[in-house]
């Protein structure tokens, strides 16, 4: 196997929820919400924002994000540990488009629940729609990593 097939099976390294509406709580966004977003995003210009995990830290600390937007996340792991980024109840509140890891994958569903970002330069690229106002956070569960500094504030306003 070479390396970049390595690289892309540890990039890749992902979770997607299960299809469906039972994700979504009830402070979460409704279905209905994340169907006619989705069909009124131009992802053509969506606003590119980075959050880049590190041992340890998490930058930007606290990301602001508008309501409505289109935006294309790129999480970056510069670390030399793999992080994990964690945000259920950010994820249940958004209209997720797609998960592309550049020039190797793309990923669709409707619900994702954590993405695993693995060690020294793993990357990639989630597409999504910010959907209820809150206060979200986000961080990394392996023991000790938030702690140390792995968690961040994803803002919605
Ligand atoms: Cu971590």
């Amino acid at each position: 196997m070479n390396q970049s097939r390595l690289t892309l099976l540890a990039a890749v390294a992902l979770l997607a929820g299960c299809a469906g509406g039972h994700a979504a709580k009830a402070a979460g966004a409704t279905d209905e919400a994340r169907t006619a977003a989705l069909a009124a995003a131009d992802w053509k210009h969506a606003e590119n924002v980075t959050i880049e995990l590190r041992d340890y830290g998490f930058q930007p600390r606290e990301l602001t994000l508008k309501r409505g937007q289109a935006y294309r996340l790129r999480i970056h792991n510069t670390g030399g540990n793999t992080h994990y980024l964690n945000a259920p109840d950010f994820f249940a509140s958004i209209a997720a488009h797609k998960v592309e890891v550049p020039n190797m994958a793309e990923i669709r569903a409707e619900h994702f629940t954590q993405f695993e970002i693995m060690r020294r330069g793993g990357e990639l690229e989630f597409e999504f729609v910010p959907l209820v106002a809150g206060r979200y956070r986000a961080h990394c569960h392996l023991e000790g990593h938030a702690e140390r500094g792995v968690e961040g504030l994803l803002i919605v306003e």
